[in-house]
């Protein structure tokens, strides 16, 4: 089963990612996870921060001559802005007077600064937040658009895209396939289906910059062609919308996962949310509709998987709410580090990549997952079994 770490400060040297498990004989294509890593630096709303950075993966172990080994993937990515901070981010210098300057002590609301200095016992928050920002999830991104080139081998295809930003929800295009959502969305700086609608967010957020504040929203992941019998129903943990939900909940900023309908199902009768069942010689076992978002006790039912999430708004605010430093004890306002206006649109790519990651630790955990010719013959011959079935 693959599995994965990464490491590495915002400010620091450089994002690291281990990632294990990873099937022997995967071409791996290297501007394609470049490119992904160029969307989440992208999109309306973002910080000064991502005209420093040009996020680009090197690979150092588990790959030869462009194809996986098998071996643990080693990759990294440079912090560009660490040439800004390499004496108060330096990883092996003795803190001095000079190197230990903007320090943090006014924690902002709604972000780890305050629990995190308690909880390790920093009296300088930088050592929380160098590590609880979102920078981190450019490696997560680099390791989730592997699992999406491997689930393309697997014939599988998923995106995550943006749904709601502040108060404006957009037409979800849900009819829409996986191939033409990703043209839609692409088509714009918001990763939205409805060009219609881009103005007006543009509005919302450059607005909501100049009055100091901040914005959510609502992602959209599917992911069509899965196999049925992915997880388990015999124990709780083993529920494949369990492990998604974390992965996904896992996702900086997250206050809120659905599951197909969600929590709009709860509301409705049975007979408006269960999936009538289907089955036709060509195509197998289908649901006439998929209000469960592909889930049936916790197992994919081979229809799409439909996953949503909540993000709350980016916490640093430039017109920053109430603090109480943690040196004075004063109540003061809290930090004001730079920062997003919104992060939904690279958080879309990372809550993609999460999901790609865990169909990817399902799938190898249920078949063979060393070699991936092997891999391709043994799900080709699972689904023909279960389309006979
Ligand atoms: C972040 C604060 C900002 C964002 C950062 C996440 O960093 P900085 O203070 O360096 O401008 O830019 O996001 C990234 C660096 C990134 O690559 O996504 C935070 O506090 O979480």
């Amino acid at each position: 089963m693959i599995n994965y770490v990464t490491a590495g400060e915002s400010h620091g040297p450089q994002l690291t990612g281990i990632l294990t498990g990873l099937p022997a004989g995967l071409t791996l294509d290297i501007d394609a996870i470049n490119a992904g890593l160029a969307a989440r630096q992208g999109g309306f709303g973002r910080g000064n921060r991502q005209q420093i950075e040009h996020d680009v993966v090197t690979v150092t172990g588990g790959l030869r001559h462009g194809v996986t080994l098998g071996s643990p993937l080693a990759l990294t990515i440079q912090n560009r802005d660490h040439a800004h901070w390499s004496a108060i981010m330096n990883p092996t210098s003795p803190a001095t007077a000079e190197n230990t300057l903007r320090q943090v002590t006014r924690p902002r609301p709604g972000h780890a600064d305050l629990v995190g200095g308690m909880k390790y016992g920093h009296r300088d928050l930088r050592n929380v937040l160098e590590r609880s920002s979102a920078r981190e999830t450019a490696m997560r991104v680099a390791i989730g658009q592997i699992c999406k080139q491997l689930l393309a081998q697997l014939k599988i295809q998923l995106v995550g895209y943006v749904q709601q930003i502040g108060t404006i929800t957009v037409d979800d295009a849900a009819s829409l396939s996986v191939e033409a959502l990703t043209t839609a969305i692409t088509a714009n700086d918001l990763r939205i289906a409805d060009q219609q609608q881009v103005a007006a967010i543009h509005d919302l957020i450059t607005t909501t910059k100049k009055a100091g504040d901040t914005l959510g929203g609502v992602i959209r992941v599917v992911a069509t062609n899965v196999p049925a019998g992915l997880g388990s129903y015999t124990n709780w943990d083993t529920k494949l919308d369990g492990q998604l939900a974390a992965a996904v909940m896992g996702v900086n900023a997250m206050k809120g996962v659905e599951i197909g309908d969600g929590f709009a199902a709860a509301g409705r009768y049975g007979s408006q949310v269960m999936d009538e069942i289907d089955w036709h010689a060509d195509t197998g076992w289908s649901r006439l509709t998929n209000h469960l978002g592909g889930f049936e006790g916790g197992m994919t039912n081979g229809m799409p998987i439909i996953i949503k999430a909540a993000m709350k708004p980016i916490p640093t605010l430039y017109k920053p709410l109430q603090s109480v430093d943690i040196q004075t004890k004063a109540v003061q306002k809290a930090s004001v580090e730079r920062s997003d206006t919104t992060a939904i649109v690279p958080a879309s790519i990372v809550v993609e990549s999460v999901v790609a990651i865990e169909l990817v630790k399902a799938l190898t955990a249920t078949f063979d997952g060393s070699n991936l010719a092997r891999l391709q013959a043994t799900l080709a011959a699972y689904r023909s079994e279960l389309q006979a079935y």
